[in-house]
């Protein structure tokens, strides 16, 4: 393909989960495939250079030690989250999978289901899921020797939940049982190193001659005659005049720039509401991108968003090693750990933070079943709030979230400056949510007595649960798993994507990334999200 004029069929914008797994699937069936990526490379086998302090003379980068997760909170110029959004997004190739958790959970039936949002035809998801766990199978005992470390906080949790009720479970085995269940914490990890797509699906599209990777390519939007997409806008003058790269008569365009990119696109291109639309115009150069009045495209984009509202514990107990709250990680790790890992991928560094998952299901008062997750991790002293002494050596953190079921919403656009930022919270904005989740944490913080030694720091004993809910700030419920800001749907006036990912509207402009996932899926969305992309492909494919 030659670079000088550009002429494609088709174009993948952004190449974070599921662009590159779109990307990856088109161009296995021999098609010309471009993928742009606005950011630079992450990962030291996509290039990338950023290794810690510790790890010098080696190229892990701080995309490939798990352990360094934690860092990206407190690192002091992180390049790698998005200038340009207000909340949490990863910009880089691989996007939000080389900055998150690396908490991955396979999907189940009811992520996929009518009730969840999804069109007829989607429910069949087990074949998507099986080909995504082929390709990345999960692990729950990511340190390349096999061994588990640090699980303190996994033994105590346990034996509250064991009080309970709740069953000890491999996870991503049982992908069905989410109630009354935990587990340790499963991660997309291959050998000790932080994995995802750009370790798996792009090494095999990179060795393919029809596809090809544009890093630091950032699209504005897209250049359409009425319905059909002609190009794509880029800043990349090398690409094509003025930047836009032409598609061939019949080519496509897939949007998978996330949950927030892709409805910036959207608005940029004349799709969208008509306030968003506005704030494009009032940019003048934006505005001399637009397509004429009388071809916007009025879409609900950016509506319809949840994500889960989450809450932290913070708790004491003698057997905790709250691993410094992991503060040094990036500059200075524990000697021996670092020397652990550097030797053989091993140790408390070949893995993020969590260490314990669990799930109980729960009836709201609207008769709606609602999933509570929890997640346990070492450390937590930034969430501590509480004038009582308590010894930092020994705390760590439990993050409860309310999971599938969730009815709220929130909705996401832009500002004058084209920045990407919340309008309304997605967060309780139905109190039964809020309920359900009070109730979740009442009832775990009534197991506290049972385990002997553990002690609720934050909220502590002045604060009661619902207070403590009340007061919480929401700008800290964030789980950053946005989903729905161009949610899929059989019709243009409740969605943006109609079952094919087309977008109403147009004749050749696709969306396939967490923006078109209509409601959250049971546990952090990754897995789901990739075996949705999965589907996605297929379901574009076929269409003439
Ligand atoms: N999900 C999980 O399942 N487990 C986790 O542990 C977990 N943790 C986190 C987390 O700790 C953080 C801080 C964040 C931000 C997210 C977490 N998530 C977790 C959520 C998960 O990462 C996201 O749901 C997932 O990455 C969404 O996948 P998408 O493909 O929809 O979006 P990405 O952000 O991955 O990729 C978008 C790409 O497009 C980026 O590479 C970006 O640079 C690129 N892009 C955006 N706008 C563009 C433009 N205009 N032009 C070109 N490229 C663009």
């Amino acid at each position: 393909m030659s670079i000088d004029s550009m002429v494609v069929d088709p174009s993948v914008v952004g190449g974070g989960l599921t662009g590159i797994i779109v990307a990856d699937r088109i161009s296995e069936t021999g098609k010309s495939v471009l993928l742009l990526e606005r950011g630079g490379p992450s990962s030291r086998e996509s290039g990338g250079t950023d290794v810690a302090p510790w790890a010098n003379g080696t190229n892990l980068t701080r995309f490939d030690v798990p352990g360094v997760y934690e860092s990206f909170f407190m690192d002091t110029n992180p390049w790698f989250w998005c200038k340009d959004i207000t909340l949490y997004a990863g910009c880089l190739l691989g996007g939000g999978v080389e900055v998150n958790g690396a908490l991955y959970f396979y999907p189940r039936d009811i992520d996929f289901s009518l009730q969840a949002g999804w069109p007829s035809g989607w429910q069949d998801h087990q074949p998507y899921t099986d080909m995504v766990a082929a390709r990345l199978p999960s692990t729950d005992h990511p340190s390349a020797d096999g061994k588990r470390y640090l699980t303190q906080s996994h033994d105590v949790v346990a034996q509250l939940l064991n009080t309970q009720g709740y069953k000890s479970i491999t996870i991503n085995d049982e992908p069905e049982s989410k109630d009354h269940v935990y587990g340790y914490s499963p991660f997309d990890s291959l050998g000790g190193l932080r994995a995802g797509p750009v370790a798996t699906y792009l090494q095999t599209a990179r060795k393919r001659p029809n596809f090809e990777l544009k890093l630091y390519t950032y699209v504005t939007n897209v250049v359409r005659d009425n319905s059909v997409i002609t190009g794509v806008q880029t800043n990349d003058t090398s690409l094509g005049p003025d930047g836009i790269i032409f598609l061939n008569p019949g080519g496509r365009v897939v949007l998978s720039a996330g949950s927030f990119g892709s409805p910036r696109i959207l608005f940029q291109s004349g799709i969208g509401p008509s306030d968003m639309i506005q704030l494009v115009e009032e940019n003048p150069a934006a505005a001399a991108r637009l397509p004429p009045p009388s071809q916007y495209i009025d879409l609900s984009v950016g509506y319809n968003v949840s994500d889960n509202p989450s809450i932290n514990l913070v708790f004491t107990h003698p057997s905790i090693d709250s691993y410094d709250n992991w503060d040094t990680v990036w500059t200075n790790p524990r000697p021996a750990d670092a020397a652990q890992y550097l030797a053989n991928r091993s140790g408390v560094l070949a893995s993020t933070s969590p260490d314990l998952n669990f799930w109980r299901e729960y009836t709201g008062s609207d008769g709606r079943q609602r999933t509570v997750q929890g997640t346990v991790h070492p450390g937590g002293n930034t969430s501590v709030r509480t004038s009582f002494p308590y010894n930092t050596s020994q705390v760590f953190d439990i993050t409860l979230y309310l999971s599938t079921g969730v009815t709220s919403r929130g909705r996401v656009g832009i500002n004058g400056s084209l920045t990407v930022l919340p309008i309304e919270y997605p967060w309780f904005t139905d109190p039964v949510d809020k309920e359900t989740l009070i109730t979740a944490l009442e009832d775990f913080v009534a197991g506290v007595k049972q385990v002997q030694g553990l002690t609720l720091i934050t909220p502590d004993n002045t604060t009661t649960i619902v207070d403590y809910v009340n007061n919480y700030n929401p700008t800290s419920m964030s789980s950053n798993h946005w989903v729905g800001s161009n949610r899929i749907s059989t019709s243009a006036s409740t969605g943006v994507v109609d079952p094919n990912c087309k977008v109403f509207g147009t004749d050749n402009l696709f969306i396939v990334d967490a923006s078109i996932v209509p409601s959250l899926p049971t546990g952090n969305p990754q897995g789901a999200i990739m075996s949705a992309a999965e589907q996605a492909v297929v379901k574009i494919l076929v269409q003439k």
